[in-house]
């Protein structure tokens, strides 16, 4: 393998120093036609290869009115003819040269000979339709060829516009136009169609290498080796396949990106051909690399609590923004110890405790690839031994809302111990009632509701003390609260 690459390298160096041009088709037209195709329609005026006239050895391609026999054209007759042969031209195949000897006269810009290179997909048709049929996938690189009365060495030069990338199959397409009116004897004939390339070399950025600091990316590599057909221009970075970075003159490039994953690259390196164009290197060797940047998993805020007797209310605030990932809830602890398995999406909770102390209650904020720290608060219980044990059989908890003093609206927590109705209403300090927010059965369970700050026909209350009853089976409590605008 390391001989092959020698092999190559050295290949390459010298094809380039010396500029080599290799010949890809010829023909004298001394062998036949297996080379070409005619495509003449009903055109009196036709292609042909014979011997009525001929450079050198006694054939040549040629127009003919009287099939073959004579290298000559009817004057008043339209005729708008091809002769192409394919050409499979390597990948790399630049700066194509096309040269052939042309005797003819005709008639300057009316009955003249026109050569192209066009793509395998482009048939020529026999027609009077001349613009439109050349308009796409075609490379003219001869026109108006005529009014030479001795053999003509003609050389014509396609630099600019056909870069293989890959063995790709060109035609190279002679057309013969006259108009039905004057000219001059005789028609075109050509011999000695030669067809030659420069293999083009574009050496690719070499040993390209990443390194990864907080939010930047770096690359770094090294330049081609010499030897490319054309001067150096730029690099072009690309990114997960696009072009991320280009015109860079230097072996390095540093950008800083926002997510932490895997990001790949590769560079090429881009050669002047001419002023407009550019050719462009195989890739470099590909990297990967993620940046490390610092994720940020803000805890849940303002965390409060209330004690009830023997039930610990909890309430906090949602984080700051800024965390990496989205958040999928909260988790509460009691003394370190988890009280839910999953996370909440509500910010409350209630705890029921069965013994007086004190009790630190933790509340984490969870993220989709993290966690935050634990905010921690400590809760003393005083009351619950001296609760009456039927009481707390049956007991219907109502507990404080959150925030409180609010504006505009507050959320009411409440548990219900066994099943019942449940019914929910607010009175303002005259003790008339001003709103229902619960009347429904209710299971057991953890329930929260929240009152707006309106009345029942919806008008908005105006600062003051309200209160909030609850009432299930046979328990009522009450509690107070302060809407404050
Ligand atoms: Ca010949
Ligand atoms: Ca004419």
């Amino acid at each position: 393998m390391k001989i092959l690459i020698m092999l190559l390298l050295l290949w390459t160096v010298m094809g380039s120093l010396s500029g080599e041009r290799i010949v890809l088709f010829s023909d004298d037209f001394e062998n036949g036609s297996d080379n070409w195709t005619f495509v003449n329609g009903a055109a009196v005026n036709k292609w042909h290869i014979g011997s009525a006239t001929s450079f050198e050895g006694s054939n040549s391609l040629y127009i003919s009115n009287d099939n073959g026999v004579s290298n000559a054209y009817s004057i008043n007759s339209f005729s708008f003819v091809h002769a192409y042969a394919d050409i499979l031209f390597p990948k790399g195949a630049a700066d194509i040269r096309v040269s052939f000897e042309f005797k003819g006269m005709g008639e300057f810009g009316f009955d003249d000979l026109n050569v192209y290179i066009v793509t395998e997909e482009f048939i020529p048709e026999a027609s009077n339709v001349w613009e439109t049929q050349f308009m796409s996938s075609s490379y003219q690189i001869g026109e108006y060829i005529s009014d030479r009365p001795e053999w003509t060495t003609y050389i014509l030069y396609e630099h600019d516009r056909i870069y293989t990338n890959e063995d790709t199959t060109y035609r190279l397409l002679f057309v013969w136009k006259n108009d039905n009116s004057i000219g001059v004897q005789p028609p075109a004939a050509i011999d000695n169609v030669e067809v030659t390339y420069v293999q083009r070399v574009a050496n690719p950025p070499l040993n390209l290498t990443a390194t990864a600091d907080s939010y930047t990316v770096n690359l770094t590599w090294d330049e081609p080796l010499l030897g490319s057909t054309y001067p150096f221009d730029s690099y072009f970075v690309y990114r997960d396949g696009d072009l991320c970075a280009y015109m860079l003159t230097t072996t390095s490039y540093t950008e800083t990106l926002a997510a932490n994953r895997v990001y790949s690259y590769y560079v090429v390196a881009a050669y002047r051909i001419s002023t407009f164009r550019d050719v462009t290197s195989e890739p470099s060797n590909t990297v990967y690399i993620s940046p490390n940047i610092p994720l940020i998993f803000n805890p849940p805020q303002n965390l409060t609590a209330t004690v009830d007797v023997d039930v610990v209310s909890l309430s906090w605030e949602a984080p700051m923004f800024g965390s990496s990932g989205a958040l999928v809830g909260y988790t509460v602890y009691k003394d370190e110890e988890p009280l839910i398995e999953s996370p909440i999406m509500t910010r409350y909770y209630l705890d029921t405790v069965t013994e007086n102390g004190t009790y630190l209650y933790s509340v984490q904020a969870i993220y989709v690839n993290g966690e935050s720290e634990l905010v921690t608060i400590e809760i003393n219980v005083t009351e619950v031994s001296e609760i009456d044990e039927s009481i707390i059989g049956s007991r219907m908890a109502l507990f404080s809302n959150y925030p409180n003093p609010f504006n505009p609206e507050t959320t009411i927590s409440f548990s219900v111990a066994k099943e019942g109705h449940v019914v929910i209403n607010i009175f303002n300090i005259k003790g008339q009632k001003i709103q229902t927010l619960v009347n429904s059965h209710h299971n057991i369970g953890n329930f929260s509701v929240v009152w707006n700050g309106k009345d029942e026909q919806g008008l908005d209350m105006s600062s003051g003390i309200y209160f909030y009853q609850m009432q299930i089976n046979d328990f009522v409590t009450t509690r107070k609260m302060v809407l404050m605008k």
